[in-house]
Formats: structure tokens, sequence, C-alpha cells
């Protein structure tokens, strides 16, 4: 792009969050004068959010890596890409002949899923690793919601999808899409979808710990205790399948297991199970009541339920729940996409994989894989526990795992002793600092962009390409370009001399990048050109010339169609989970109720609008205001403890303690604390100047590498129990 004065206009998708907002940027000449919503997109129709500016501060941060750089013993220095790519080949190599292909690990983060290069790169760059210790945030995520769809539906991505926009009652648990955007649910402007339910008769209930921002603008708030959801989701099970009738609707010749789940949720009365989740038998019956009568209603569950330790039952039994009223597969309930990229449905090549559980185990705990990949939550044991097999040597990809995975103390003293790391990120952060080596990709505006796994998610079927907005400097690489040469040159290594066929196949795909893919896939989908009986079906052209992107319509019910099972049959009641409801209730009998032990209190985490995990806080216009890093504590507990608003606390947990400003408030409820995650900045060796002065403590500083809901695997954040008491050297208000 030359530089000139003329002023222009660019389309492109927002890649920060799930909701893919259309953005439309104003130019002069290679200076953007504005970011604002495109109105002309149809999907998300002159949606954003405060973040969509910063995609400006992110690509002008004088802190952003923009190139290689080498850790010394006097500090950093810059590298040329040649050297620091065989540089890390031949580390990876070297450890991976001397120790065993395992002693390389790979951690991939979040914004991979949000950049259409490394979704198509990564995949056969980590086949290309060939080690099993190959860890993600899935398993600090939504692992529960991928096993629970390859067990029940046979592909990990088969993922149900709230049909927001025709629902007339939704049933919100452990999500605050006001906050986050939506997530498994990419619903650009959900405020307005949820008023809109509201407007047409409908109702909108969300279940939370905390009043959030969407419990707020909620017909009804329902506080439950910390992980007790799966009892509450149980308990609407029976009055619908034991005190009433089943009604699987059009899937009902299609569903094993039925009875099975009926006689599960025997026991799980309402009565029986309040002393636990404190949510009244009543409320737990006007609830039920309410979803079997409305016409297309859904329960939706994110975070708060996945990362607990009974996820996966939760995610299944919601599943359950909206397959049993006649919800699944059904307009105004949970339904499947149909997306114009099909990463399920569409070429084995080009998709992603079914699932697998259990090929192998984590050497130290046992744990078994998933999907190819181990919790992250057994990372740090990995390096720390001496013996064969030990992880010597990590390799990270957008990710910041010292403050997104459960005890990152923990992880950031493994790092420390790691014989050679190296991490393909544009930040030199709390995870990346003990790097020896840094790749910093292109900023978002320098690339291309296609979300291939948000399209999967979202709320209605939609297509939408943008071109790259800049076009990247010299020194500029794409993360598939790294990811491309790193595999390249590791294959080159172990066949022990340069081989020309494998050159030719390297510059061929470089050349071909991720747009022919794409291309390829486009044509090949559901709504692609080959398809199509006139021929005028999608392709990459087609989307080029339509840059707000182009409507496919609501969602359609499909899932006989796109079952993945072998039998081609729903399994309702896959036995894992079935096996599982016995350990659930073992932590909570019968007999008992939740007891408080020693002033104990649960902590659980929350999202603001302004952050994105733990990476957008260098953004001034973002972390601007009052601090955010707060713990949430109700008056009762703050007056117990002899706290004030905005006194200083230490938390302390079993794995650490952490000191943050206590922020009392109703919107808690008793016996719960709240703080955000991705915090904990300002450490030594981190060059992220704004970010570092508004450092926060992390929460995964507390939380605990030994929770997990064991099914799966994934981190059990919520619900860690603490202590809270005025920080040494503050002087506690008397309690009145
Ligand atoms: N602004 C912003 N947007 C984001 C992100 C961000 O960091 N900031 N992150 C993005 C990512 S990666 C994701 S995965 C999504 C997440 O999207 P959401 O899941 O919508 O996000 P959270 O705000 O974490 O919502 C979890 C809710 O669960 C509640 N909760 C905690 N424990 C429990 C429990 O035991 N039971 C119940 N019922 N509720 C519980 C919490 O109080 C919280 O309100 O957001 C995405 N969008
Ligand atoms: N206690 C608690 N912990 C949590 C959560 C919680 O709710 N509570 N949420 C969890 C969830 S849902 C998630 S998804 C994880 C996130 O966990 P992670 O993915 O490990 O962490 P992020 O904070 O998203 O960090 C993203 C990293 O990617 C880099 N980056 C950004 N864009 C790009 C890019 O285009 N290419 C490359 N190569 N790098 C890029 C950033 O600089 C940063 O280092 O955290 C989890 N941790
Ligand atoms: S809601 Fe998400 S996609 Fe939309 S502008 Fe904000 S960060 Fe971007
Ligand atoms: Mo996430």
């Amino acid at each position: 792009m030359t530089a000139s004065a003329a002023s222009r206009v660019h389309f492109r998708t927002c890649n920060l969050c799930e909701a893919m907002c259309g953005l439309r940027i104003e130019l002069e000449g290679n200076r953007i004068t504005s970011i604002r919503g495109d109105e002309e997109d149809p999907f998300s129709r002159g949606h954003i959010c405060p973040k969509a500016l910063a995609l400006q501060d992110l690509h002008e941060d004088p802190d952003r890596l923009r190139h290689p750089m080498r850790r010394t013993a006097s500090g950093w220095e810059r590298v040329s890409w040649d050297d620091a790519l065989d540089e890390t080949a031949r580390r990876i190599h070297a450890i991976q002949t001397e120790h065993g292909r395992d002693a390389v690990a790979a951690y991939l983060g979040n914004p991979n899923v949000h950049n259409l290069g490394s979704i198509m790169f990564g995949p056969q760059f980590l086949r290309a690793l060939r080690t099993r210790n190959r860890y993600s945030a899935t398993s600090v995520d939504q692992l529960p919601h991928q096993l629970v769809a390859y067990l029940m539906f046979g592909h990990q991505l088969l993922v149900p999808i709230p049909d927001i926009d025709r629902t007339r009652y939704m049933l919100v648990m452990g999500a605050n899409p006001l906050a986050s955007n939506g997530s498994l649910m990419t619903a650009p402007d959900v405020r307005t979808r949820l008023r809109a339910i509201q407007q047409r008769g409908g109702r909108v209930v969300v279940v939370d710990p905390r009043r959030t921002e969407t419990a707020r603008i909620a017909d009804s708030h329902v506080f439950i205790r910390p992980g007790t959801d799966a009892l509450l989701l149980l308990a609407l099970l029976h009055v619908a399948l034991v005190e009433g009738t089943p009604r699987p609707g059009h899937l009902a010749a299609h569903v094993d297991g039925l009875d099975t789940v009926r006689a599960l949720a025997r026991d799980f009365t309402p009565e029986r199970v309040a002393p636990h989740t404190g949510v009244p038998a009543d409320v737990v019956r006007g609830i039920a009541r309410d979803f079997l009568a409305a016409e297309g209603a859904v329960c939706y569950g994110r975070m708060g339920l996945s990362t607990q330790p009974f996820g996966s039952l939760c995610q299944w039994l919601i599943n359950v729940l909206n397959t049993v009223t006649g919800n699944l597969d059904h307009e105004g309930g949970a339904m499947f996409t149909q997306p114009a990229f099909d990463i399920v449905g569409g070429p084995k090549a080009l998709g992603i994989g079914r699932g697998s559980i259990g090929r192998w185990k984590s050497r130290v705990r046992g744990l078994p894989e998933f999907g190819g990949e181990l919790p992250s939550a057994v990372l740090a044991e990995e390096m720390l526990t001496p013996g064969d097999g030990r992880i010597r040597a990590l390799i990270t990809s957008a990710g910041n795992p010292v403050l997104s995975t459960p005890n990152g103390a923990q992880l950031d003293k493994a790092l420390g002793g790691l014989d050679f790391m190296v991490s393909i990120d544009p930040y030199l952060n709390e995870t990346t600092r003990h790097a020896h080596l840094i790749l910093p990709p292109v900023s978002p505006l320098e690339r291309s962009h296609y979300d291939i796994a948000f399209h999967a998610l979202a709320v209605r079927n939609t297509a939408k390409y943008s071109p790259a907005l800049f076009e990247p400097g010299p020194d500029g690489r794409h993360d598939w370009q790294i990811f491309l040469a790193l595999q390249h040159r590791l294959e080159t290594l172990r066949k022990g001399r340069p081989s020309v066929r494998s050159l030719l196949k390297y510059q061929a795909v470089s050349r071909l990048g991720p747009e022919r893919v794409l291309d390829l896939g486009l044509r090949l989908g559901p709504h692609g050109a080959r398809f199509h009986p006139l021929k005028q079906g999608l392709t990459l052209k087609k989307l080029r010339e339509a840059p707000h992107g182009v409507d496919l319509g609501p969602l359609k019910p499909c899932l006989l169609q796109r079952l993945q099972t072998k039998d081609r049959r729903v399994n309702l009641a896959p036995e894992p989970l079935v096996a599982d409801v016995k350990r659930l209730a073992e932590a909570f009998p019968a007999a008992g109720a939740h007891e408080v032990r020693d002033g104990e209190l649960l902590l659980i985490g929350r999202r603001h609008l302004r952050d994105n995990n733990s990476w957008m806080h260098n953004v001034s216009g973002l972390v601007k205001g009052k601090p955010r890093c707060t713990l949430m504590m109700h008056p009762e507990d703050a007056a117990r403890r002899g706290l004030a608003d905005g006194a200083e606390v230490t938390i302390t947990s079993r794995v650490g303690a952490v000191t943050v400003p206590v922020s009392v408030t109703n919107d808690v409820m008793p016996g719960v604390v709240s703080l955000p995650h991705g915090y904990g900045h300002g450490r030594q060796g981190t060059r992220l100047a704004v970010a570092g002065e508004h450092a926060g403590a992390s929460i995964n500083d507390l939380t605990d590498d030994k929770a997990l809901d064991v099914l799966s695997g994934n981190a059990a954040f919520s619900g860690t129990p603490v202590q809270v008491r005025p920080a040494a050297s503050a002087s506690a208000t008397p309690a009145a």
C-alpha cells in the first residue's frame, strides 16, 4: 500500500472476541482516522464495543514487538528471522533427539482461534512436532462442551448454539454475555438480542452467584452457590421427566438413553438439591414450568458452568434438558450451524478431528488426553517432576499461561527452569519473558481474516472475509508463515539433509497461503459453488465482492444430517457421564447441606467489557478509570472481617496469596467473592508499560492446579476455597 494522503474506507471483522462485529475503518493515507461499527454488516448491524478502537492502539503500540528477539545475559537483542527460526528448529530437534519427542511441549492460546492462518497451519505444525505434550487454552475454557459434543453427537465441534433470535425463554447459566459479548454463541449486540426476547413476550432468566450486567437486564436472576449447577439441572430434569412427560419432538426416534436419564433424575428432587445450591425448590419448579410452557426455550451455560468440578456434567445436562423438552435442533431452542467453511461436515483434510479420549495419559498424574491434548493444569508438574519424559522445552503460541492457567505462580517458576523456550507472540509479557527467543507475528490489521471457528458457533449462518488493511513491513511474518517455516526446518533436520522435494513443497504451500485453502473450503461447503445447482454458491471471490459479509439465513434444523456418531443416533446417556453422577451425589449427599468451614469463602472470576483475558491491558483507553482488579464481597462477609469498601485485603488459598482492594457490594451472594482474571502485570522483565501501571494481581495465583473437572481434565476455577483478611500493612476498619 503506498502512503498517500487520499482518504479511504476499509471494512473488516473485529477479531478480538467471538462476536464478529463488522468494522468501518476510515484512513487518511496510512493513518487510521476512525473506527466505527459497520451499519451495513447484516449480522452486527453497526454494533461494536470499546475494544474495537483498540485495534488501532495495538497496531501502533510501541511495546508491540516488530522483529524477532533473543534473550542474552545482557538483555534482549534483535535477531534476523533466519537466525531465529534456524536456532529454534535446531534447539527443538536437539532436545527431542536427546530426550525423546515428548520432551518438547506446546501451548496454544486463545487468539489462535481468532486467526485464519493459525487455524489452518497450526495443526500441521503441531503434528510435525510429534509430541504428546500438547496443551491449549481449551482445557481452561470450553473443553467440557467439546467432550460432551463428542460423546453425544460424535464430533467435538457439534456444539449446540442457542437460537437467541427466536427463543421465548432463555435460561442463562454461568455466562455474562453483556460483558463477554457471548461465547459459543457468536451474537453481535447481544443486549439488543436479549431485549428482543422480552419484547416478543419471552423471558430471560440468569443463574449466577453474582448479579451480573446480564442479570440486571434479565426478567429474573437467581443466585446459586458456585459448583452446584449440575444439581440444579438434575432437579429441572426431575420436574420435566419424572413429574412430567418427556417430549423430544422430531428427534424422538433418533435418541437413545432417555430411560437412563429419567432414572438418574429420579432422586434429584428440587427439595433434595436446594440445601446445596441455595436455590429454593419453588424457584426451580417455577423455572421448569416456564421452560416447559415456552414455545421455543433454551438453556445456555458457559464459562461459569464449564470451569467447575462438574463442568462436563453441567454441559451434558444442559443438552439433555434442551433435548427432552423438544428444544434441541428446533427453532428457538439449541440449534446447529451450517457454516460456509464446514470444519465438521466438510472434507476431512479441511476439518478438525472428531475428537478422541484417553489415547495417552499425562506422565505424572495420569490424566487422559482429549482430542490430542493434555489438560493445561498438568503443564507445570510435567516440567517440575524429574524422570524420563520430563518436559524440557516449550513452544507457546498466542498464549499467556502464567496468567491464564491454574496455579500460575508454579508455572512461572517451572518456565524459569526449562532448557529452551520459544514464544510466537507480539508481546514480552508474564509468560514470554521466560522465552529464549520471541517470534512476533504481524498485527491483526496486517492480515486477512475469516472466522473459521466463530462462523461455526454463530446464531445465524453468515460468511465474511476481510482483506488485510495494511501490507506487512519487510520484517513482518504471519503466524502461519512462522509455523510453516519452523515445520520445514524441523523436517529437514530430521532427514539430516536438505531435500529438493520438501523445499519445493514448502515453497508451494507458502505461496498458496490460507486464502487458497479458504476458497477451497468455501466451494466445498454447504453453501459452496460446488453443490449449488446453478453454481452460484460461495467462493472467496464472491466474499471479496461483499465486504460487509453475506447473510445465509437463520439456523435450520439439521442435526440428523450433521450427526457424526457411528450409529447416526443421538446418545443422550453416554456411559462416562452417567457414571460421573455418582461423584456428584457423593459430593453433595442427600442428607447434607452446604457448610462454611472456618470463614472460608468461595472465589469466582469475572469479565469486564474493556478487558480481553490477559493481553489488552496495555491499551490506555481500555484500562483508564477506576481500578477493576478488585475483590467483590458481600457486605455481611465484609462486616464479619471488619473490612470497609476499598480496604486492601490478602486472599489466600491452598496454592498462594495475593493482595488487592476489596469492593463491598450486594451484587455477589454471601459466601462468594469475585476477582477478575488476566491481571498480575508489572513483573520484572516484561515490556508492557501501560499494563504495568494497572498491574492488579493474578487470580490464577490462587486457583488450584489440582482442582479439575476430572472427567474432562478442565480446570475448575469456580468455587476455589479462600480466606480473606485485612492486608498486613493496612489498618482494618472495626466491624460495626
Ligand atoms: N470483555 C471481554 N470479553 C470476553 C473475554 C474477556 O476477557 N473480556 N474473554 C472471551 C473468552 S476467551 C471467553 S471464553 C468468553 C467467556 O464468556 P462468558 O462465559 O460469558 O464470560 P464470564 O464473564 O466469564 O461469565 C461467566 C459467569 O459465570 C459466573 N459463575 C462463576 N461460577 C459459577 C458457577 O459455579 N455457577 C454459575 N451458574 N455461574 C458461575 C460468573 O459470575 C460469570 O458471570 O468471553 C470472551 N469475551
Ligand atoms: N481464573 C480464570 N482463568 C482463566 C479464565 C477465567 O475465566 N478465570 N478464562 C480462561 C479462558 S476462557 C481463556 S480463553 C484463557 C486464555 O488464556 P491464554 O490464551 O493463555 O491467554 P490470553 O490472555 O488470551 O493471551 C493471549 C496471548 O496471545 C498474544 N497474541 C494476541 N494476538 C496474537 C496473534 O494474533 N498471534 C500471536 N502469535 N499471539 C497473539 C498476546 O500477546 C498474549 O500473549 O484464559 C483462561 N483463564
Ligand atoms: S464485541 Fe467483540 S467483536 Fe465486537 S467490537 Fe467488541 S471486541 Fe470486537
Ligand atoms: Mo476463552
